[in-house]
């Protein structure tokens, strides 16, 4: 799959080896129809080239996609349980990688190990999981009206899947996509994130040396026109799964609907957590730097809004905002560093931009804001924790998602005016209270509009075995992890078997 070629210069001005990636194409690692590549680099040291890896083009996809048309005439024949004993291999092997993988992973992506291992551990946990739905997969036996008659429902697989995947949890999210596809007896064309394709060859590879057949899962690497956007489009795939920002999913949901296809979108985010006066406040403050500043602010999920009740306002900001300067940026390499690098030069740009949007509307900067650029910062995207107080629920940096390290604590009355604020946005995907009154957590339970809601917890952390989604602009409805992703990747057949050898009318022949 990788061969090495020669690059440079590198940090010590010599030229050394770099892997060379390719396309996994029906079993073969292949190059792209385009002779191009790219280059991977390390984001917190961009002397660092992590990897080249095709830049594939449109033919690619088109050999990808043949690839998983074929291969699936004999996987959907395998049974469900000897697919998921696959699966399960795969989840053993990666445990013994989780070392490896977690490093590849820092280095091509930034955060820091601990999270890296996690999002490793993400993937072993959905593998198993995984597994275990191929022994249920259950669809109804339920009693005909008619007599001598059977009646069930049974899953069966879509076909083609096209997987278009994130770059801020590059092992875990495609492991959330690939596998129930394939549990389910499907094939599938996958488009890892050009800032993360190593941790998706690492997943794929792995599942490979468990045993999966070839043309199963095809990977292409590549950018959004060439590859993802030809792979939605293409006419034998029946499903599209994707993960990424609300721009890229209203381009891909209307792409998906010409031809029907069953489509999952997992998009924005811009999560509250909620403060009462009555919350145990050491455990609040812990709980939003976890999930505000935890992967640079980089997730989906990542609490991003802060709403805090006036009698606690001014000491939570006073100590929230003292930990912040406190964390250490730095390399995620180092196993002392607490926040990582932005993934690219992109998307740190969006983040200095917010902190100017923010500064231009009012809002009270109270730490970071700056880009780090001195010493071992020098040459990585790295900025400072950055916290705004005073933020009115209705500026853009209380609206837009700006997925870096970026906090926007806004104040409130009480419960009902933290809810109302919390859901006064465009998203909803996670959500979160502190507070020690059940009533109270109860009632944000059903209110707060989100697919995720957490009590005295913050908004990130979500397990494989629940439904992971969210409501408004964050999705089209459908749900990852748990039962939601067998759902997605299969379809139902009614079955009737009659045994009356008579011709018995539904709703006609009633025996009256
Ligand atoms: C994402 O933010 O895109 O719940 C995924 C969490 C992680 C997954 C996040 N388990 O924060």
């Amino acid at each position: 799959m990788a061969t090495d070629v020669l690059t440079g210069p590198t940090i010590l001005g010599t030229a050394t080896r770099t892997k060379a990636y390719k396309n996994l194409i029906d079993g073969e690692w292949v190059e792209s129809s385009t002779g191009e590549t790219f280059e991977n680099r390390n984001p917190a040291d961009t002397r660092d080239v992590v990897g080249i890896f095709q830049k594939s083009g449109p033919a690619d996809v088109e050999a990808a996609v043949e690839a998983a048309k074929h291969a699936f005439k004999k996987w959907r024949l395998v049974p469900a349980p000897r697919r998921a004993e696959i699966v399960y291999r795969a989840a053993e092997i990666l445990q013994g990688s989780k070392e490896e993988f977690a490093r590849d992973m820092t280095r091509e992506m930034g955060k820091v190990l601990d999270e890296t291992r996690g999002d490793v551990q993400e993937a072993v946990d959905t593998a198993y999981y995984m597994a275990g739905e191929g022994r249920r997969m259950f669809g109804p036996t339920t009693p005909s009206e008619l007599p001598n008659k059977f009646a069930m429902a049974i899953r069966q697989p879509l076909g083609v899947c096209g997987l278009i995947t994130p770059w801020n949890f590059p092992m875990a999210i495609p492991s959330w996509k690939l596998l129930p596809a394939i549990v389910c007896g499907n094939t599938c064309v996958i488009k890892p994130a050009q800032d993360t394709p190593l941790s998706t060859f690492n997943l794929v590879r792995t599942l490979v040396d468990a045993g999966l057949p070839k043309g199963v899962i095809n990977i292409v690497t590549g950018f959004g026109p060439e590859v993802g956007g030809p792979l939605s489009e293409h006419p034998d795939v029946k499903a599209v799964s994707l993960t990424g920002s609300s721009a890229v999913g209203r381009i891909v949901g209307q792409t998906a609907a010409k031809r029907f296809k069953h489509c999952s979108l997992e998009l924005g985010g811009k999560n509250p957590m909620i403060v009462l006066d009555d919350a145990n406040l050491d455990l609040a403050i812990e709980g939003g730097l976890w999930g505000g500043f935890g992967t640079t602010g980089q997730r989906c999920t990542a609490t991003s809004r802060i709403i805090v009740q006036k009698g606690v306002y001014g000491e939570f900001i006073e100590r929230y905002v003292e930990r912040a300067r406190a964390l250490k940026v730095g390399n995620g390499m180092d196993e002392e560093t607490q926040m990582g690098p932005a993934v690219n030069e992109n998307q740190l740009a969006t983040d200095l931009r917010y902190v100017d949007i923010g500064k231009a509307e009012g809002a009270r900067l109270k730490c970071g804001g700056n880009r780090l650029t001195s010493g071992d910062y020098a040459h990585g995207f790295f900025m400072e924790p950055t916290v705004f107080a005073d933020v009115d629920p209705k500026m853009r940096i209380a609206q837009e998602e700006i997925f870096g390290p970026v906090v926007s604590i806004i104040p409130c009355e009480d419960l009902e005016d933290a809810i109302e604020i919390a859901n006064n946005i465009e998203y909803g995907l996670s959500s979160s209270l502190y507070t020690k009154d059940v009533n109270k957590a109860f009632s944000a339970m059903r209110d707060l509009e989100a697919g995720i809601t957490y009590i005295n917890a913050p908004t990130i952390g979500a397990e494989v075995h629940l439904p992971f989604g969210g409501v408004k602009s964050t999705g089209n409805g459908h749900r990852e992890g748990g039962v939601g992703a067998i759902d997605f990747f299969s379809q139902w057949k009614a079955v009737y078997v009659d045994y009356s050898d008579t011709l018995q009318r539904a709703q006609i022949d009633r025996g009256e």
